[in-house]
């Protein structure tokens, strides 16, 4: 048997450490990405059960030049968690490392590992007395760690910021093998470099994450959700400096959802019965989220509608009678891209712009679609209180999904990207670069900037052992 995996068995157990070798073990659950993009091959899979586990199994990778694939939930949607095909590099699974290890209720802190399950995080906070509020539709299944990973987004950002915004410290393996403690729940310290932010967002390619100590928020008196329909773009960001006022930091939700979009899940869950949509080019689904009580909150978002249906900006709307409702609408909004992907394969772009922008954005890049691909169909949705949207790109009815993709993916990808850098924006906005966007990071990224990055991974790992070939290739 290979030496090195005689190691990591004697460092983390037989039974976590996982191999092609081990009869009737199916490794598909860990090569595979979510979006069936790519099928990789791993040496092996590890899955360590502490810390010291991660930096034995790093230093044992490291000796031997054994490239490492951090992996949490495996939801990510950019292909930067599965291994390559080469069958040489080790998925460093973190999902049994998911114990939450402190709640400091003054400090409003939470710490756990990286492994634990986001949902589980919020139920934690839940029951003791507070929100954490990142939240996204894989939450059953992604981990703190590949959101502090991916810096995340979700449907609450507009508020409460990524996941960037929610993290006070980290404890981090380097590729040395070495344990960084900064675990430090502190929301001031300027002693020096920012390590924690510069390991956020770096998709596994600088540092292991092992823990975090998280923010945690007051739980809101009240929350309620509203659905409404707006005839156009201009409308829907109408409507949002409109809530941005009458709500204030109330405003914890701002969701825009195009009718083809919402057409999907009316097709594929039909029992979810998406409202108002047929009539109308887009839907806006809002949260307001009150210190003060329910009917405070009604109040606040009856003045913003009436507002609203009086400057034309909404044609119609309804406010969730209860929890039950509300929850029923956010899940018809959670359930696009479960949607999406029961129509078939598609070119997914998910990308930030000014908020200002977006209604020329959207109205221009339809149009330069449409004249190259005749029968093309969008896919739009997203956090437009983030100016984040998913700007997806569905085959024609009836086009075979995989020749699409080989014909149009990157003529659609240079069209839309380029049109992202027209308008000022950014083509990763909160799923990060994995491996789908290596190659077009240095046609979009400031050339100084890729620069300093390649020096800050070279300083890091300069062995690149940590999930090579992601962001910088
Ligand atoms: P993985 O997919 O396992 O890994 C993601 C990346 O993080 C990889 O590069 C991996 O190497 C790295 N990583 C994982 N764990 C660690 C660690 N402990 N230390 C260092 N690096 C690590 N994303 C959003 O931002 N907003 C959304 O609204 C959203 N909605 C989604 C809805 C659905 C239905 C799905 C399937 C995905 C969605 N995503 C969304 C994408 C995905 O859920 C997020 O990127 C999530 O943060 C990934 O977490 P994970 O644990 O599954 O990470
Ligand atoms: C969301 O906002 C996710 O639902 C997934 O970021 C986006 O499927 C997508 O393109
Ligand atoms: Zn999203």
């Amino acid at each position: 048997m290979n030496t090195l995996i005689t190691t990591l068995k004697s460092l983390c157990g037989d039974a976590n450490v996982l191999t092609h070798d081990d009869p009737g073990v199916d490794l598909s659950a860990w090569e595979q990405d979510w979006r069936k993009r790519v099928k990789g091959r791993a040496l092996a899979v590890v899955r360590p059960g502490s810390t010291s586990e991660v930096a034995a199994v790093v230093k044992a990778c490291a000796a031997c030049g054994t490239a490492i694939v951090p992996q949490g939930g495996n939801t990510g949607l950019v292909v930067g968690g599965v291994p390559d095909d080469t069958g040489t590099q080790v998925v460093l699974s973190m999902t049994r490392m998911n114990a939450v290890r402190a709640i400091d209720p003054a400090n409003l802190t939470i710490t756990v590992e990286a492994g634990c399950v986001l949902q589980n995080l919020q139920a934690a906070a839940d029951n003791a007395g507070f929100l954490f509020p990142l939240s996204l539709g894989a939450e059953g299944s992604c981990t703190i760690g590949g959101n502090l990973g991916t810096n995340a987004g979700g449907t609450q950002v507009v508020r409460y910021g990524n996941t960037r915004e929610l993290c006070l410290g980290l404890e981090v393996v380097n590729a040395q093998g070495e344990v960084w403690n900064g675990l430090t729940g502190l929301r001031k310290d300027n002693t020096g470099y920012d390590l924690r932010n510069l390991m956020i967002g770096s998709e596994g390619t600088l540092g292991i994450i092992t823990a975090a100590t998280m923010k945690l928020y007051p739980q809101p008196a009240a929350q309620l959700t509203a659905w409404a329909a707006v005839p156009s773009m201009e409308a829907a960001v109408q409507l949002l400096g409109l809530a941005h006022q009458a709500l204030g930091p109330g405003l914890t939700g701002f969701e825009v959802m195009g009718q083809f979009a919402l057409s999907l899940v009316d097709k594929h869950y039909p029992q979810l019965r998406v409202p108002l949509f047929k009539e109308t080019p887009w839907c806006v689904l809002l949260e307001n989220s009150d210190s003060e009580n329910e009917a405070h909150a009604r109040a606040q978002f009856e003045t913003l509608l009436e507002t609203a249906l009086e400057q034309g900006c909404v044609s119609d709307a309804v406010v969730a009678e209860n929890l039950s409702q509300a929850h029923g609408l956010w899940h018809i909004r959670e359930s696009i891209t479960m949607a999406q992907a029961e129509e078939g394969l598609n070119i997914k772009h998910d990308i930030s712009i000014p908020v200002s922008r977006i209604p020329a954005f959207v109205a221009e890049t339809d149009a330069l679609l449409a004249r190259e691909i005749p029968g093309v169909r969008m896919v739009d949705f997203g956090h437009l209180g983030d100016g984040n949207l998913h700007y997806n790109v569905q085959a024609p009815e009836g086009a075979d999904g995989q020749a699409f993709l080989r014909d149009w993916e990157e003529r659609v990808n240079t069209l839309v990207f380029d049109q992202v850098m027209r308008h000022h924006g950014s083509i990763s906005a909160e799923h990060g670069v994995g491996e789908l966007k290596v190659d077009k990071l240095p046609l979009y990224k400031d050339p100084t900037a890729l620069a300093m990055m390649r020096a800050v991974k070279q300083a890091l790992d300069p062995q690149n052992l940590l999930n090579p070939g992601r962001v910088l290739g």
